[in-house]
């Protein structure tokens, strides 16, 4: 087998990583980074693969942190590689073209959480608990969760979360917009499958465009914002798939969509 720690799917266009050392509550060693890396480079390859969803094995657990037992042999030099790996990894997931649901099946801590935070959006089950419990280990989130935190649910939440260290349950993480819907532990894989079937039946190009603009302009002021979206909608209208849409509308059918930028 390819991946040792890490299950890598995909079916119908939907591909699914799951987080597999259920043992240690599928904390992040450096091999499970370096597998999850080569995942998603896969992903990028493949053209078929229309939404990703990332979970955890068992029910107990997304991804407990970064493997704790790996730190104390670290040095400073060390870290600095490890914490440069996980942010590698977890761009690479934030700016893939399609997009990528957590399906939070349990804790999601630390560089769990961070990873989570950097998906699209999150489906958790009623037993999920999130946190970056980093200060109380002595150290702060190296994996992006000073950044993305604050820039999710507020800097007064974040700095809460950051300065207690504490979890928070999933109904709390929905109030407070960290998470878009808590399901049953059983019902959980429907829902996220449910949603991600949705979006994977949606056009190619337009599903692109929409998670570029919104990842794009979140980083840039509101004018320029809406100048990335005015490119990205020419772009779209233009395509293929914008004609199909019209005409499946006004002909009142299903539209196919088929992709591409010309015809
Ligand atoms: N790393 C390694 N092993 C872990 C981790 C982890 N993060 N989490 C759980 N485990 C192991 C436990 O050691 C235990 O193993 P064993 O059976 O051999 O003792 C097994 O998983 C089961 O865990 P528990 O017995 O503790 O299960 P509980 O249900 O009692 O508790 C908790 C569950 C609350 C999740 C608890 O396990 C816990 O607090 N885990 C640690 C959570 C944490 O602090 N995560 C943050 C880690 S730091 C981090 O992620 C930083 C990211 C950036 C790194 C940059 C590096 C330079």
């Amino acid at each position: 087998m390819k991946y040792k720690n890490i299950v890598f799917q995909v079916e119908e266009g939907i591909a699914t990583i799951t987080f597999n050392r259920p043992e240690v509550l599928n904390a992040l060693n450096a091999e499970s980074l370096e597998e999850f890396s080569l995942a998603l480079g896969e992903i990028v390859e493949d053209e078929d693969v229309r939404v990703l969803v990332l979970t955890g094995a068992g029910e107990k657990s997304f991804v407990a942190g970064a493997d704790i037992k790996e730190f104390p042999t670290f040095n400073a030099l060390k870290a600095k590689m490890y914490s440069e790996m996980g942010h590698d990894a977890i761009d690479k997931l934030q700016e893939l073209p399609i997009p990528v649901i957590a399906a939070v099946n349990g804790y999601a801590l630390g560089g769990g959480c961070e990873v989570a935070i950097a998906c699209d959006f999150i489906y958790a089950s009623e037993n999920a608990m999130l946190g970056l419990p980093e200060i109380n280990l002595g150290i702060i989130p190296g994996f992006g969760g000073t950044q993305r935190l604050p820039r999710l649910v507020g800097t007064n939440m974040a700095k809460e979360m950051i300065f207690t260290g504490k979890m928070v349950p999933a109904q709390e993480a929905n109030k407070m917009g960290l998470v878009n819907k808590v399901c049953t532990q059983e019902q959980l894989m429907n829902e996220v499958n449910k949603t991600a079937k949705a979006i994977a039946s949606k056009g190619k190009v337009s599903m692109r465009a929409a998670k570029q603009a919104i990842n794009n302009g979140m980083n840039v002021d509101l004018n320029t914002g809406c100048r990335i979206e005015t490119e990205a909608f020419a772009l779209c209208l233009a395509s293929p798939d914008a004609k199909e849409g019209a005409y499946a509308f006004l002909e009142k059918r299903e539209a196919n969509f088929t992709g591409g930028y010309t015809s």
